[in-house]
């Protein structure tokens, strides 16, 4: 029998994670019959390039998912609000990026390497979601040491690149940089103070207790995809002035006894990540190596010499790539191999 192929939608094509999922579609080779690029009114008549053809970007209409199979969704909390119900009304299955539908009992969170099998929950709502991009890459190293050495909590810092903000992020910091290195005035829309040469520790809204979304969405998110909510989880998010690739100081402390040899050795095999360790060389995982790859990459694995079992690492990631784009095309591959 031949391979089953695909009806693929791609909402918000035009923007930064969808031009990378774009990339992911034909660099992974996924099994597409046809393949159709929405955004809003803005963008609809723009060309873009699938595989070779030209591809004319549509609106986003309650019409756009007929016939559609998967769509993969990237144009916003708003718009995956109004329209991923409308997709999976039209029987398509929506792979949704926003953090719209993350927390919703009914729609699964999925990493694939750490809970694939939460994807056949997909028939409740039709709804699948991509976690916070600097949630994935922290639950994958998680996983295998939950495991082995019972997480009991995690204190997290976080060190996230402008790309995770869009495309307008992107030329801000770039044109800061090159207005401050002219001795020019510099201007701020997007971030409420400048990005350039600075770090902001704040990363969407802030909300009563003061922490900012981003932070209560790496709590529990986390909680979900390792399914234990006894795990305790504190996030400090932060802008940092870099283009692309999120890094993250994890803080763990285990019930079990656990040391650096043995998660160094336990995440050597992990399928997704690739340990970079080695002092003497000075090499340790940094975004600029790691933008442009779809692995997770740790290193400074080391004793927290200041309680009984505890361990501190750096977890580096393309926030692009396997922080949004590759996660949602590897969610949409195990759906369309298993389930469709
Ligand atoms: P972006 O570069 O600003 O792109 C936004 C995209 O959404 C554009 O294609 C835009 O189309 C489209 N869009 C906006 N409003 C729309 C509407 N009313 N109808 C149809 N399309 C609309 O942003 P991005 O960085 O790609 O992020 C897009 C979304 O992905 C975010 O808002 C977020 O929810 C999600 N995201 C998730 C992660 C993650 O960690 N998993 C990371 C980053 C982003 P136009 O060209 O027509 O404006
Ligand atoms: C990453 O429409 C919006 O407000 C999108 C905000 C956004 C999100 C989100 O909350 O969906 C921008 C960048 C994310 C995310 O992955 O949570």
């Amino acid at each position: 029998m031949p391979d089953k192929t695909f009806n693929v939608a791609v909402a918000g094509a035009t923007g930064a994670v969808g031009n990378q999922m774009i990339t992911c579609l034909e660099e992974r080779n996924f099994p597409v019959k046809s393949i159709k690029f929405l955004a809003s009114h803005r963008s609809a008549g723009r060309k873009l390039r699938f595989k070779g053809d030209t591809v004319v970007v549509e609106e986003m209409t309650e019409d756009s998912f007929k016939g559609v199979d998967i769509a993969l969704f990237s144009a916003g909390g708003s718009t995956s609000k109004q329209f991923a119900p409308i997709a999976a009304e039209s029987g398509c299955v929506v792979v949704d990026n926003s953090s719209q539908w993350r927390m919703d009992p009914e729609v699964p969170l999925v990493v694939p390497e750490v809970n694939p099998h939460a994807i056949a929950q997909y028939t409740k709502k039709g709804i699948i979601a991509n976690p916070n991009c600097s949630t994935i890459q922290m639950v994958v190293p998680l996983k295998p040491i939950h495991q082995k050495f019972e997480i009991k909590r995690v204190v997290v810092s976080t060190y996230q690149a402008v790309s995770g903000t869009g495309k307008k992020a992107i030329d801000e910091l770039f044109d800061q940089t090159r207005a401050i290195l002219n001795f020019q005035e510099s201007k701020n829309k997007v971030y409420p103070h400048r990005i350039a040469f600075n770090c902001l520790p704040h990363i969407d809204v802030f909300l009563d207790n003061g922490y900012s979304k981003e932070e209560v969405k790496m709590v529990n998110e986390t909680r979900k995809i390792l399914e234990d909510d006894s795990i305790g989880i504190t996030a400090t998010t932060v802008r940092v002035p870099v283009f692309y690739g999120h890094s993250e100081s994890v803080n763990i402390e285990t019930n079990k006894p656990i040391s650096a040899a043995e998660v160094r050795a336990l995440l050597e095999k992990e399928p997704g990540v690739v340990v970079v360790d080695d002092l003497e060389k000075n090499l340790y995982p940094l975004a600029i190596d790691a933008a442009g790859r779809d692995e997770i990459f740790v290193g400074r694995i080391r004793q927290d010499e200041s309680i009984p079992n505890g361990i501190n690492m750096w977890i580096v990631a393309d926030n692009i790539r396997k922080g949004a784009a590759t996660n949602a095309v590897q969610i949409a591959e195990v759906l369309a191999k298993e389930y469709l």
